[in-house]
Order: structure tokens, then sequence, then C-alpha cells
């Protein structure tokens, strides 16, 4: 990674000269510049815990390579075929996937009978000019080296069609393990149905990145999804509405579907967690039976986007045994298909249940669970009620409510948090506000919500499962390390649909569930998959963006319609300074606060949502400075006095004040100094409001800016 460092910044040096500023370096111009001898050419999402370089030319495949299984095993030889599979359309091999062979030649080795040490998911890597070697203690293991295997070829081993070149296995010795055991990813297919092909087209892209469990969300207000036997109504009305869409008949999973699902996903070693939401979620569940009504009246089927809406009948004992009952048969016919060890109860959002109802709920729910011999998973808020000990909660605050630890004013997600853990539950870590894949990159993207702020892939990734219950600087974490079993991305369905900053019209379009999944997940859901899997040690946003731009083409070439980020350096993809940009330092963007048309008027930092107050256009003058005009006023920044004076906004004159000398830096970041006093722009802080100011060049951080 570091090569490409270096190059970025030897290239925007020498473009200096010229206006047009290259943010990062194309293809062609990094033949200019003669690399420097490469350890690692690849590049690995999510980082192994350890990789050396290895010299020479690596490992070519021919039509004549062999998978060969070091053993008889049944799943390591699934493994192998699965890889066949995998290797076929791109390059056109057919490779024979050989069992028990002692001596291979040419061959991409594949050995269960690794040391134990390994772990189950642990595996090691060696590729050389001689070969590949896989070794792991189990199938399991071997699934997992194959997907780093997998980005050791070039990208266009992607492709579903034969291209003609050469497919050279990196060299690379490798040695990996996972940091959490649980990394998994929600689908909301009960907002929006996803037909049975476009959830196996998902669980392979998730596999992909080591992702090793499916939570489907199987029912809500808008959607019953599963069907029960017994209980035709579920499906026949339940499952008839979709979040904007009415008249469905077949938008929900047969237990033939459901079973094809977790068959798929366990070929790919991922775990279905299928979640029943309740008490509150279930107005699909009204609508169907009308004994969980008070009223015995069943509801109309809901179509709408509101949530909080519904709630079982549990207020007389009458109504708590329909819905005791009710659960008991769901959870049995659930838990008779998922061989997977959870259900989900959901838990999420009852505004209207009091306490008593709600824990009658839970009661309920876990009984039918814990009966079925199943562990009881649910959001975090199930931690009000009495959960068993084992029970896994997933929590999905947010940093609101990490300032409020340890105050007298705790909020009420971080009081069931505290409740959870004293009943001995753990937790799988969702904050909303780096975990929500539904959540909107920024201010522009056209699906999604914002209740979380924007979640842009810097933020997906910049945050640690260790300190998501903690308070602000780290400390005091309400969830103890040993009971974070993981991290799960979430991808919420409620505004799948384009122009989502409203609620949808005639007009509105509907992409297809896939292309919003493969928009709102790419590349956030990699970014997760690797909070989940690598050691903390190895966790850093340059490195990681450098390697996530090398995936682009891999999704490009599988068809996967990706956003391409702001932020990432997209091979091909050349920024230049003049035009619009989000500058930014610290993970914070220069904000023009409220929009202000003021002058004088200073800009501070702020979360980035590329909205316009946060937009920032770079013209060229004659000296080779640059004027900065803010997109919502119109205005420019102006330095005021000398060191320590503010930045502020001004009616453009085309002064010196108001003209920037843009340097190129390390990372593709750049500094910003006045044309008028030669000073820096610098950031007080990274904290939301700082001030931003002039000051002498000290190599701070928060001189150095991203102009993207
Ligand atoms: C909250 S967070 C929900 C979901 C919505 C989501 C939208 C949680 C457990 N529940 O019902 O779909 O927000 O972002």
């Amino acid at each position: 990674m570091r090569r490409s460092h270096r190059r970025g910044r030897r290239l925007v040096a020498l473009a200096t000269a010229v206006v047009t500023l290259p943010l990062t370096a194309t293809l062609s111009q990094a033949a200019a510049a003669p690399p420097a001898p490469d350890p690692a050419p690849y590049a690995l999402v999510p980082q192994p815990v350890s990789q050396q370089a290895v010299a020479g030319a690596g490992f070519t495949l021919t039509p004549q390579t062999r998978i060969a299984v070091l053993s008889r095993d049944s799943a390591a030889v699934g493994v192998g075929t699965y890889l066949a599979q995998l290797l076929g359309p791109a390059t056109g091999y057919n490779l024979a996937v050989v069992k028990d062979d002692r001596a291979p030649k040419n061959a991409i080795v594949l050995d269960p009978d690794g040391p134990k040490s390994l772990g189950d998911e642990g595996y090691t890597l060696t590729s050389d000019e001689r070969g590949v070697v896989v070794r792991a203690h189990g199938a399991q293991g071997l699934f997992r080296g194959v997907q780093t295997l997998r980005q050791l070829l070039p990208a266009a081993v992607e492709s579903p069609t034969r291209q003609s070149r050469a497919w050279t296995v990196s060299p690379a010795k490798i040695s990996d393990s996972p940091r959490y055991e649980y990394r998994g990813v929600m689908l909301d297919v009960a907002r929006r149905f996803y037909p049975v092909a476009q959830v196996k087209r998902y669980i392979d892209e998730a596999a992909a990145y080591k992702i090793n469990t499916l939570h489907l969300h199987l029912t809500d207000d808008q959607g019953w999804r599963i069907a029960i036997e017994g209980m035709p109504e579920l499906t026949s009305i339940g499952a008839s509405t979709q979040s904007g869409f009415t008249g469905g008949r077949d938008w929900y999973y047969s237990a033939a579907d459901y079973k094809e699902i977790v068959s798929y996903a366990t070929s790919r070693f991922m775990t279905v967690v299928p979640e029943i939401d309740g008490p509150g979620h279930t107005e699909a569940a009204l609508a169907s039976v009308p004994g969980l009504n008070c009223d015995d009246k069943a509801k109309a089927p809901y179509s709408g986007f509101d949530v909080g809406i519904s709630l079982y009948c549990l207020e007389d004992a009458a109504h708590i045994g329909n819905t005791r009952r009710f659960l008991a048969k769901v959870i049995k016919e659930v838990a008779k298909l998922t061989p997977g060890p959870y259900i989900h109860l959901g838990g999420d959002e009852t505004p209207d249940a009091s306490p008593e109802e709600y824990a009658a709920y839970v009661k309920a729910a876990t009984s039918a669970t814990t009966g079925r011999d199943k562990t009881v998973m649910g959001w975090h808020q199930l931690g009000q009620s009495g959960v068993p000990a084992n029970s896994l909660l997933q929590y999905w605050g947010e940093d609101e409510d990490r300032e409020s630890i340890g105050t007298a004013e705790e909020t009420k997600s971080i009081r069931e948090v505290r409740q959870g853990v004293a009943q001995g539950a753990k937790f799988v870590m969702s904050p909303s506000d780096h975990a929500y894949l539904d959540m909107k990159y920024e201010v522009a993207t056209p699906y999604g919500l914002s209740w979380s702020g924007y979640v842009s892939v810097q933020r997906a990734y910049e945050w640690d499962p260790t300190t998501s219950t903690a308070k602000p600087d780290g400390t005091g974490s309400v969830v103890p390390a040993e009971r974070i079993a993981g991290v799960e991305a979430a991808l919420w369905a409620d505004r799948a649909y384009e122009g989502s900053n409203g609620l949808p019209t005639p007009d509105t379009r509907w992409p297809a569930p896939q292309d919003y999944a493969d928009y709102m997940s790419f590349p956030r859901l990699p970014a997760l998959a690797e909070v989940g899997w690598s050691p903390r040690s190895a966790h850093d946003w340059n490195s990681f963006r450098q390697r996530l731009a090398q995936q682009g083409p891999r999704w490009t070439a599988a068809g996967i319609g990706y956003y391409a980020a702001h932020g990432i350096p997209w091979p091909g993809v050349v920024k230049t300074v003049p035009g619009a940009h989000s500058v930014e330092t610290g993970g914070k963007a220069l904000d023009n606060p409220g929009g202000s048309t003021t002058d004088g008027t200073a800009p501070v930092l702020w979360s980035p949502n590329r909205g316009p107050n946060q937009t920032w256009t770079f013209a060229p003058q004659p000296d080779g400075s640059y004027t900065m005009t803010n997109k919502s006023s119109g205005k420019c920044a102006e330095a005021t006095g000398a060191a320590g004076g503010a930045v502020v906004q001004r009616t453009c004159d085309n002064q010196t004040g108001q003209r920037w000398k843009i340097t190129p830096g390390d990372n593709d970041q750049y500094t910003i100094a006045s044309a008028a006093t030669g000073l820096l722009v610098t950031a007080a802080s990274a904290a939301n409001g700082a001030m931003v100011t002039q000051q002498p060049d000290t190599g701070s951080a928060l001189q150095h800016w991203s102009i993207d």
C-alpha cells in the first residue's frame, strides 16, 4: 500500500505546474513513475492478520491446474467444487477437483487438516510460482481462505463471461483469523420483498467479504414473508403488501423457498437468523389473524411508511393467550426450518406498550424459542424485560447515546443495554450511525433515510465495537469487551425507492431490491466486514480506502451496482481541484453553518453530508491559487487578520484575502494556505462545531484536507 501513496504524491507534485491537479494517479500516469519494489501489490478486504512479502512471479492457472483437496471430507471437497465453479466462468477452465491427492503438482491445494489453533474460521495461504496452498482446521476456514485467494487473482476473475488473459495468483504468505465470531448482515425482506434468487446473490456478495450470518427481517407492519403451516392467512393477506405496494400474491417464502435460502447460505458457511418481530412491527400479523387484536377484528393490510404503529393485543389474559399460542406455532415452524442456533424476536419500537404488555410478549416469545432449543436474539430493547442469560442482543444506538453514559440522564437505549448486561446477555453491535446501510451516504443519495445522520464510507469504517457503548473518550464501556459477539450491518428497506427525501409520488422510481441492496451495501458492507474480521491494530482508514478502491473493478466485473463514493481513490478516476468539492479533515467537513448568507459567518467543521453548505467550488486564478465559493451562500472563503484569524465567508471580491494556495501532501490530502498571509487553514479539533482559523504550519493532521 505504501507504494501507491508515494506514487500519488509524486505525480501530484509534478502536476502542480499545470492548473489541473490530479487527486489520484491514473493508470497511464503511473507508468511515468518507476514503481518501487512492492511487497504486496494486492489489496485485501478485510485486511488479514498478517501477510508477508513473497518474491517471484506468482502461480499462473492453466486449464490443467487441479484443485487438490487433501481429504475425503465432503464439506472440504464442497469448498473445492465451489472454487472450481467460482473460477470457471471468467477463466473458461473446467478445473478438476481431486480428493485426497497426496502429491499435487500444478495445483491449488486445499488442506482441511491444519492445526486446531487456526480455529473454525482461520486459515493460512501461501502462493508462489509452484502453486497455492490454503490450510485450515475444517472446511469453514478453507472457505474463508478461498475468499482471500479470489482477491489475489485479477479483478476480471469476477466476470460471469470468459475473459482471455493470464490468471496469475499474486505471491503471498498470509495467516488469518477473525476478530469476532459473529459478522452479520440484515436484509429487510419485510418492507421490500427480495425474491429467492436475489437473496442468494446477496449471500454470495456478502460471503466474499467473510460475512458469516444472514439475518432475515421476515415480518413487519408492511408484510409477513414466511409461510406458516396451518395459518394460510399470514401469507394470503399478510404478504400482499410491501412499503408502497399492494396486491401481491407471492411476496413470501414458502417453506421450500426458505429451505433453499438456508441451504444456499449453509453452502457459503453462513448462518441464517430468522426474525419474527414483535410485539410492535406486527401490522401484517394483525391484518391476518383477528384474535391478535383487542377487538378481535383484523386490521387492514398496511403498505405505508411509518414505524411504531402496531402492537399485539396484550391487555388481558385471553389475548395474551392468543398471542402466546400464535407465537408458539410460528416459532415452532420457523425453528423447524432453521438449522442455525438463533431466533430473533425483534422487540424494537413499541411506543404504546406498557411494561406489563412488553413483558408478556417477551415471556411468550422467549419461552416458545427456548422450548424449541433455540437461542434468543433480539434488539437491545429486549433487555428491559427478562431474557435468558445466553441471549444475544443487537445494539442499534448511536453516538448521542454514548454522550449520555455516566451522566444523570442516560438514554433509554443505554439503560436497556445495562439491563441486558445484568441478565448475562451478549451483544452484536449495529450502531445505526455507522452500521445502518439504509442511511443515506450523503444529501444527494437517491434512497434511504437520514434520521441517524449520513453514513459515509468513512463513518461505516471508523468505529469500534468495544467503544460503541462507551463514553465519547472510549472509556466506561457498558458492554464488557468479552460480551461482544460481533457486528452486523442492517439494510432496512423503508425507503427503497428513488427520491426518498419525501414520500413516493406517482412518478417515483422503484429499483429492484437487488439494485437498492447493491447501491447501499457497496462499498459500506465491506467496511463493516473489516470492522468485524480484522484485528483492531490493522484498522486504518487510509490503508482501507486504498484497498477498497481496488475492489471497485471486481464489483464492476461482477455486475454489482455499487456507489463510487467520494473519498476513495477508484482506479482510473481522475479528480481535479477545479470544481465543486467537500473539504474534509479528521472525518469532518468544512461547513457553512445553516447555509448562512451573512458576510462574516465563519465556517466550522461538521459531519460530512455533501450538502450545498458543505460544497465549495474551487476556481483557478492566474497566480495558481484558487477562490473557494460556498454553494449555499455564493460567498467566498476569506482570511481575516494574521495568525489565529478566523476564516470567514464574504461577498467575492477576487482580492488576495480570498485566494488560497493548494499544496498536495500524503494520502491525497492538501494544505490550504492563504495567498495573503501564507498561513494554513487549520481546524481547532475534529469535533462538530470546531473553529477553523489560519495558523502557521505545525504539521498537524488538522491542517491536511481532502478535496474530493
Ligand atoms: C428503525 S432500529 C427500525 C426499523 C426501521 C429503521 C429505519 C430498529 C430496530 N428498527 O423499523 O426500518 O429504523 O432506519
